[in-house]
């Protein structure tokens, strides 16, 4: 039996796959792009929970590519929550008609490059199999949810969910007795909220996070209006910034200003809130003495907040620089602590030791609950590419490869892979960005790729191994410039047991990547290997 044949297989319908079917179709290029959930909106199809917000303004947080897009789309409040933007997604696979191109709840498997025919041979749990030149990757980093083995967790008999595979259906908490698993970004937009509707909130905390107030609000109109008129140069600044956010980052330093001009430009940027607070002073990110300020500034507020001090102090971060895990936002996270049904549970002096059948056992003690909530995290960057089996040139499998950590040139391509592109890849920003710069970033940097092998006639492309090393040791080397490293944090791998621990994302900025990529291309795909 033949097997179908297509141009290009993209896999996920996240922002970044249906932006990719689009620029593929413009290209004049047949693609099957499958997804594994029942609809668009990658990450914001899954994380459903109750809060779940996205913590880059609306206005940063969509498409620029299109001008009709842009001036036809409303945002209504500050920061988007999770059905706006699921909306929004769904609103441009409607305008762009993407959906005819793509195969719901349908997984790939396995995807194998044959070197014979220069093509890959993709599978799925469907039992589709689809023949196509190019593989390109659109998994998105975060979508490899994670709940750490806890002896017992099966026995549990109330009900049990992990943030990023939330139910579709609402999850009623009234009355309830819920325990929340984990304080990053997920724990702290859900725990407010679950605050208000359960009868008690008991929070398993192991590790305290800083979090800046996110101050939502109603979208102000006359911002609005200023953002359609302006938006094409906004973007081009986001382009050329460090995270791709519009915020002013203040290239002065912590330790050279003096205490008053410091706590002014801190008071300041809290009062605005939002990502724009570590923006601060430049400094924050390298020197330990200028961070220590910024996170001690950050602490007397937790003290001012949080009424009881043995509370404050255990919410209070002090084994890792501030901006060195993902940083949060929250709307009312500290303050929700003086609620009297919300209690703080250390597991870092006492772990958790076992789910019972009716809660959560500690070294410390016992917590009857009747709904667990994993807000637990995820295997980042490489968890949804290693899910699949994909073999490359000789049979090696992606596995193998990257056994001792991810190798790639530019977070685009990994030699020995021909023809295959990850979308904000690790060794690119991806996760320290604004995720629709650099998805938009990629998806035009591989269109414009795919276009020139079609003009030169090369039909393969494939990253060289020596470029690949020297970009490895490019992303390792400015990562040990910042204080990135001084965190157990999921950007290293080390949430997972066992996990290499190797910087994943690139921290040199998205601009500066941007102008690499674009040097790189300008010098004829340098470091890249074309072949006809
Ligand atoms: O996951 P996380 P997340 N026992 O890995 C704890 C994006 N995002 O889903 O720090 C006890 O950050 C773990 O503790 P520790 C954003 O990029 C964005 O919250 O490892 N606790 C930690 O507290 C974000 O960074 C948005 O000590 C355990 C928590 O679980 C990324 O997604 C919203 C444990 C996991 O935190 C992931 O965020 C949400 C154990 N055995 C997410 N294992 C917005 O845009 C883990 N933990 C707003």
């Amino acid at each position: 039996m033949s097997v179908p044949s297509t141009d290009a297989v993209v896999i996920g319908a996240g922002f970044s796959g249906m932006y990719m079917l689009h620029r593929l179709r413009g290209l004049g290029l047949t693609t099957r792009l499958y997804e594994r959930g029942d609809g668009v909106g990658g990450t914001w199809y899954w994380n459903r929970y109750p809060g779940a917000r996205c913590d880059v303004e609306s206005v940063e947080y969509c498409y620029s590519f299109s001008e009709e897009l842009q001036q036809a789309w409303d945002w209504t409040e500050r920061y988007p929550s999770q059905p706006e933007i699921l909306r929004y997604a769904e609103h441009v696979a409607d305008r762009f008609d993407l959906r005819r191109d793509m195969r719901f709840r349908t997984r790939v498997t396995r995807a194998a490059y044959d070197e014979a025919t220069a093509r890959w041979q993709v599978e799925t749990d469907r039992g589709d199999r689809v023949s196509a030149r190019f593989l390109i990757t659109a998994v998105g980093c975060l979508s490899d949810a994670r709940i750490p083995a806890f002896p017992g967790a099966a026995s549990f008999r109330g009900e049990s969910h992990h943030t990023g595979r939330w139910p579709h259906e609402e999850v009623d908490f009234a009355g309830r007795r819920v325990a929340v698993i984990g304080t990053g970004s997920s724990g702290i937009q859900i725990i407010p909220v679950i605050a208000e509707r359960a009868a008690e909130v008991t929070v398993f905390q192991r590790t305290p996070n800083y979090t800046i107030p996110a101050w939502n609000r109603p979208m102000r109109p006359e911002y609005a209006r200023w953002v359609k008129d302006n938006h094409a140069e906004m973007r081009r600044s986001m382009r050329g910034s460090p995270f791709g956010i519009a915020a002013t980052f203040n290239p002065g330093s912590a330790l050279e200003a003096s205490e008053q001009e410091r706590l002014d430009e801190l008071e300041k940027r809290w009062a605005h809130g939002g990502p724009g607070f570590l923006g601060a002073f430049a400094d924050t990110a390298v020197d330990p003495r200028a961070n220590e300020l910024v996170a001690e500034f950050v602490r007397g507020k937790i003290r001012q907040i949080v009424d009881d001090p043995r509370v404050a102090e255990l919410l209070s971060p002090r084994d890792h620089p501030i901006g060195t895990k993902r940083p949060c936002f929250d709307t009312d996270y500290y303050a929700t602590f003086n609620r009297p049904n919300v209690r703080l549970v250390d597991v870092r002096t006492a772990p958790i030791e076992e789910i019972t059948a009716t809660g959560i056992r500690t070294a410390a003690a016992s917590y009857e609950v009747d709904t667990i909530v994993y807000a637990t995290g995820y295997d980042a960057m490489t968890g949804p590419l290693l899910a699949i089996d994909i073999t490359g040139t000789g049979g090696v499998p992606l596995r193998a490869k990257w056994a001792a950590g991810p190798r790639t040139y530019l977070g685009l391509m990994t030699a020995g892979f021909p023809n295959l592109f990850t979308i904000t890849g690790p060794g690119s920003p991806s996760v320290l960005s604004n995720m629709f710069v650099s998805i938009e970033q990629h998806v035009e940097w591989i269109a414009g790729c795919l276009e020139h092998l079609a003009r030169t006639g090369a039909t393969v492309i494939e990253a060289d191994p020596d470029a690949e090393d020297a970009w490895m040791r490019h992303v390792g080397e400015v990562a040990a410039q910042t204080l990135f490293p001084r965190a157990d944090s999921w950007y290293l791998g080390a949430n997972v047991p066992g996990k290499p621990r190797v910087f994943m994302p690139y921290a040199g900025g998205v601009g500066t990547y941007r102008a690499t990529c674009d040097e790189i291309v300008a010098k004829g795909y340098e470091g890249f290997v074309l072949s006809p």
